[in-house]
């Protein structure tokens, strides 16, 4: 892979609207990443791994925890900062800022908000510095989209709960020594449970042949009547609306980071169109080629205030479900739309390793898929705007 020239687009001069401690936590992220996951990214992508060596830069940069208090060991950061962080990571690539979202909202965040003290002690300042590395459970072979469905269930042994199940497609599964899962008790009602690698019949197969983020973990969580000790049962909430609150803090980090990738295509193709030269000019000064370049930097800015304003109403708490839905949905669409044509941009090089877009674009196709589909989330728009609902 080239050495990485990433500069990134302010075309509204949305550094403004930021403050000194934005700027500084945003750039510290983007030059660990231009030192720590651009030379390597590809490379691990191409070989289906994902680079355990960068879960100490990731903890050091604050994205295990970036909004959760210091005195847990998160960064104390606001939710801007927050967002800035996995933009900038996204923008190195999709799995590793996957592998920071789930730690972070999935894992940490329900911990945080539904745990006790005693687990917050436990848990939250080693998934922090990354000594322990978390995963979330919510998705099954057979409820994907209609996770109310699940059949992933526990039942109280007096002692310890006994839970059997199977949960699919778990971003960190195969190296996490902590996974939140998701599962009826029996009354059907969803409880977050924390399992632990190690427990008798709990395993972690790992899922292989994925064209789309390579360099990011994935497998299934298999539990065969696993003794889960009482103390690891989340207490503070139960429901549906539980999983579902963890993946509102998720999907806008999502929302940010697909502008991340989204400039990263931007940035190299218009770089690329000002070097490549056919019929005697730049590729860039003709129509055709600007039309793409001058709509991919109209969408990023849309997509920049968009999302910036989203902070702004999370910040003050003020910020709905929905309003998270549409930002990620319209965010996601956006980079995979930026990535296909900045691809083409760049011709048959555009395919190659040499350059991140094709990376990404496949990255894109899962995540427009999980965290919610782009449908799900348009039937979540339709739900708020008419008050009628189209899921079922
Ligand atoms: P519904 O009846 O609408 O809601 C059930 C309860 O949940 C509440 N609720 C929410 N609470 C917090 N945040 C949200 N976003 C919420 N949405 C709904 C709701 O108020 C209700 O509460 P209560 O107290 O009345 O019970 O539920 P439904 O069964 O009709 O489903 C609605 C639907 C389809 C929108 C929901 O199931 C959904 O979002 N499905 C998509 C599933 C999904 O996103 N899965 C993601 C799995 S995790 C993942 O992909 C991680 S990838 C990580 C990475 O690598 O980065
Ligand atoms: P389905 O729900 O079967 O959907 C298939 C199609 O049907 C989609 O186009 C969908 O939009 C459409 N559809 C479904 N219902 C409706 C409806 N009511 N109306 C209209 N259309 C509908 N899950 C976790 O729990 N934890 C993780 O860490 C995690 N990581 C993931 C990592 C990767 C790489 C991937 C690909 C997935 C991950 N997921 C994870 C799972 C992800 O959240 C699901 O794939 C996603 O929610 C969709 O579920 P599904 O794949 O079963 O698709």
């Amino acid at each position: 892979m080239r050495p990485d020239l990433f500069e990134a687009p302010d075309y509204y001069n949305l550094d403004e609207l930021l403050s000194d401690e934005h700027k500084l936590v945003r750039d510290a992220s983007r030059e660990w990443v231009k030192r720590s996951v651009s030379p390597i990214i590809e490379e691990y992508a191409q070989k289906a791994e994902f680079p355990t060596q960068i879960i100490n830069g990731l903890a050091e940069i604050g994205a295990f925890g970036p909004y959760i208090p210091i005195e847990y060991g998160g960064a104390g950061l606001d939710q801007i900062s927050y967002g800035l962080i996995m933009q900038e990571i996204e923008r190195g690539d999709s799995g590793v800022r996957s592998t920071a979202s789930v730690q972070s909202s999935l894992v940490m965040y329900p911990i945080w908000k539904y745990g006790t003290e005693e687990q917050r002690q436990k848990y939250l300042p080693k998934l922090a510095s990354g000594e322990w590395m978390g995963c979330f459970g919510l998705t099954e072979p057979d409820h994907g989209s209609n996770p109310a469905g699940m059949v992933t269930n526990f039942k109280d042994k007096g002692d310890h709960y006994l839970l059997n199940g199977a949960k699919m497609w778990i971003s960190n599964a195969p190296f996490a020594q902590v996974a939140i899962v998701w599962a009826k008790n029996e009354e059907g009602r969803i409880h977050g449970l924390i399992v632990e690698r190690g427990m008798e019949g709990f395993s972690t197969p790992e899922t292989h042949n994925k064209w789309s983020l390579r360099a990011s973990a994935t497998g299934e969580l298999i539990f065969d009547n696993v003794k889960v000790p009482k103390e690891n049962l989340l207490p503070n909430k139960s429901g549906l609306g539980a999983p579902l609150g963890c993946l509102d803090s998720a999907r806008y980090g999502i929302a940010w980071g697909a502008i991340g990738a989204a400039m990263d295509c931007y940035d190299t193709a218009l770089r690329y169109s000002k070097e490549r030269m056919q019929f005697g000019k730049p590729i860039g000064q003709f129509q055709l080629q600007q039309k793409k370049l001058a709509e991919m930097i109209t969408e990023i800015t849309k997509a920049q205030l968009l999302t910036w304003r989203l902070g702004v109403l999370r910040n003050e708490g003020k910020a709905t479900s929905a309003q998270i839905s549409m930002a990620k949905r319209n965010n996601v669409d956006m980079a995979i739309n930026i990535a296909r044509k900045a691809r083409q941009i760049l011709g048959g090089m555009g395919i190659t390793g040499e350059y991140s877009i094709m990376r990404h674009s496949m990255n894109l196709e899962s995540v427009i898929t999980y965290e919610g589909t782009h449908d799900i989330h348009l039937l979540i728009t339709g739900l708020d705007i008419t008050g009628l609902n189209a899921f079922k």
